[in-house]
């Protein structure tokens, strides 16, 4: 699996799978979600609507798997993400477990590409380091990883974009 940075939105990421930071109701909201849905069109929440009907919406630290709808790429992971607390509230096994089952669910999907926000880094105020370092570990460790070919941590502000160019220059030297 090669792991690529990129500075940018990623509702504009040609690539099979885009993970969006989503809510527990599934319906939508601010951030990387309502741009997700904004630019995916309805089929998107009307998918999301389905699942929310048979199981009752998701879990933090789980995800779920719909259409991308008008996106350039094929599917939309949702995964919620741990609002931070104090630090103490499970926080950062809830965040690798959003990556694991995210990544898990892409390889059930034959997912080849694969793009990821900087999942609660935003509304739900995770400290960017620590999720930083989080995702990386998460994804380097993920043991079906040969099965992707290309993920990419899409960093849409400029304090996560340095973050992880940092961490993942001192992966690769
Ligand atoms: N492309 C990539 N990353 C983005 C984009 C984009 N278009 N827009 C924002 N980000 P957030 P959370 C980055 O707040 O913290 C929603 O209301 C942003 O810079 O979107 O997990 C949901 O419905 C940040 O680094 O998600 C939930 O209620 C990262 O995406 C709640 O927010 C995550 O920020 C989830 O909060």
């Amino acid at each position: 699996m090669r792991i690529e940075l990129i500075k940018g939105d990623i509702t504009e990421q040609w690539v099979d799978a885009v993970v969006n930071a989503a809510n527990t109701t599934l319906l939508g909201g601010g951030g990387v979600d309502g741009a997700i849905h904004r630019k995916g069109g309805r089929r998107i929440l009307e998918e999301c609507q389905a699942i929310r009907a048979k199981q009752g919406g998701c879990k933090v630290g789980e995800a779920v798997i719909t259409t991308a709808g008008k996106l350039p790429a094929k599917f939309v992971i949702h995964t919620v993400g741990p609002r931070w607390n104090d630090g103490k509230s499970n926080e950062a096994n809830l965040l690798k477990n959003c990556y694991i089952n995210s990544l898990d669910l892409a390889v059930e999907n034959n997912v080849d590409t694969i793009a990821f926000t900087n999942i609660s880094t935003g509304i739900y105020r995770f400290p960017k380091n620590a999720a930083a370092e989080i995702a990386i570990d998460s994804v380097v460790n993920f043991p079906d990883k040969d099965k992707i070919n290309l993920l990419q941590f899409v960093c849409f502000d400029e304090e996560n974009y340095r973050i992880y160019s940092d961490k993942l220059k001192d992966l690769n030297s």
